[in-house]
């Protein structure tokens, strides 16, 4: 592992106050994030962050996207009488007027003002903070859909499952690690559910669900709660991209609804909870009923099986190419998540019409 002078990068921003230490931070998958805390009691603290550099590969595009986020955020949040500083990201530039650093290495590093006295969850503990959480992400969009501009789009085909097909399909033909022989039945569940999972995305293709500003990473980490259990600030902002707000309700019902661990080795504590299910939806649909279309209320509840079927194909697809992508704390990981994933999956495919009735009843569809 790379040592890097933490303290000396920081001093290429803003920052106020003294650095007293700096600590590794999260459970983030891809980043490598880190605490910063100042010695002064009236100087904030600050989240320092390494942005993965084989994922993220226009940096200065990714945080020209946030600052055109957080700044429509911010605007919202002061013309509603609220704290911008604590209900949006703040990104803390480089002394070169920067949102970002890049050292002689060519890593890229960014700064964020810490939000303190929140709550972060690994999932749901109650009906009540899945509620929050689906008004949070509904609300989210809702703000964004007026943000004037366009996004660059920084990680191409991100949640388009036919560039995610087009990548497996490389990879089982290269079988770069001699694994793929171990996960034959593995590789049927991607494939026997491929066309189905093709003909949605088609709809997206077609025009027929419309793209918006979306967060696209909604899992119940990457939001920040206030001591009340209401979503204070949505955080984890690199892949605000244009794409369909199904990927965000779909993602977060993936992440909230688990019984279990994203990870978890014991598949059998897996299954989606169809009460947190309904808590998320209802507090989705009472911010965003009014602008989506019928067509987007028609599949929310597929979107929950689309998205959890991304997620293991991208688990399945890196332990098959050698873990290059979610960075393992043991040799089997991305396997293990694999399984943990598909148990889920299966459970929300067994509970599809319990969830479609749940969203026809909150967005009054026939
Ligand atoms: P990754 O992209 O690796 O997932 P995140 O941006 O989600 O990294 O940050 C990792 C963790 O750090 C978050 O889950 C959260 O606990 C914490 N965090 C990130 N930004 C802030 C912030 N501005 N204020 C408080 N905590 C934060
Ligand atoms: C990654 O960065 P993090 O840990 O919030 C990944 C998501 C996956 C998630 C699975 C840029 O999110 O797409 O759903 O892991 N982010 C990227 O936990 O690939
Ligand atoms: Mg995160």
């Amino acid at each position: 592992m790379t040592n890097f002078d933490l303290n000396g990068i920081l001093k290429n921003f803003q920052i106020e106050g003294e650095v007293a230490q700096v600590k590794l931070y999260g459970d983030g998958l891809i980043n490598k994030t880190y605490f910063v805390e100042t010695r002064a009691a009236d100087a904030p603290n600050y989240i320092l962050q390494t942005k993965n550099s084989s994922i993220f590969k226009d940096v200065p595009g990714m945080m020209d996207n946030i600052l055109k986020v957080t700044n429509h955020l911010k605007a919202k949040v002061v013309a509603a009488g609220g704290d911008p500083l604590r209900e949006a990201m703040t990104v803390i530039m480089s002394h070169d007027g920067e949102p970002f650093y890049k050292d002689e290495a060519g890593n890229y590093w960014t700064v964020y003002l810490f939000i303190e006295d929140t709550l972060i969850y690994e999932k749901a503990d109650s009906p009540e903070t899945a509620y929050a959480g689906g008004r949070g992400i509904g609300k989210f969009q809702r703000i964004l859909s007026d943000m004037p501009g366009t996004l660059t789009d920084i990680l191409p085909g991100f949640h388009n499952i036919r560039f995610r097909f087009k990548q497996w399909d490389e990879v089982i033909a290269k079988d770069p690690a001699g694994r793929k022989n171990s996960v034959q039945e593995e590789i049927q569940w991607i494939e026997s559910r491929r066309d189905e999972m093709l003909c949605f995305w088609e709809l997206v293709e077609s025009g027929e669900i419309p793209t918006r500003v979306t967060h696209n990473d909604t899992k119940i980490n990457n939001i920040l709660f206030d001591k009340e259990g209401e979503v204070l600030c949505v955080i984890d902002l690199d892949t605000v991209l244009s794409s369909t707000a199904l990927n965000d309700f779909g993602d977060a019902i993936r992440s909230y609804t688990n019984t279990g661990l994203e990870d978890d080795p014991n598949p059998e504590n897996v299954s989606m909870d169809i009460q947190i299910f309904r808590a998320f939806t209802e507090g989705y649909l009472s911010e965003a009923k009014d602008f989506l279309t019928e067509t987007e209320m028609k599949y929310l509840a597929f979107s929950a099986r689309y998205i959890t079927y991304e997620q293991v194909l991208r688990f399945l697809m890196d332990y098959i190419d050698g873990d290059n992508y979610y960075r393992t704390n043991y040799e089997n990981h991305n396997l293990v998540r694999t399984h943990a994933q598909y148990r889920l999956l299966e459970s929300i495919e067994q509970q599809k019409e319990a969830m479609d009735e749940i969203v026809m009843e909150n967005c009054k569809l026939g």
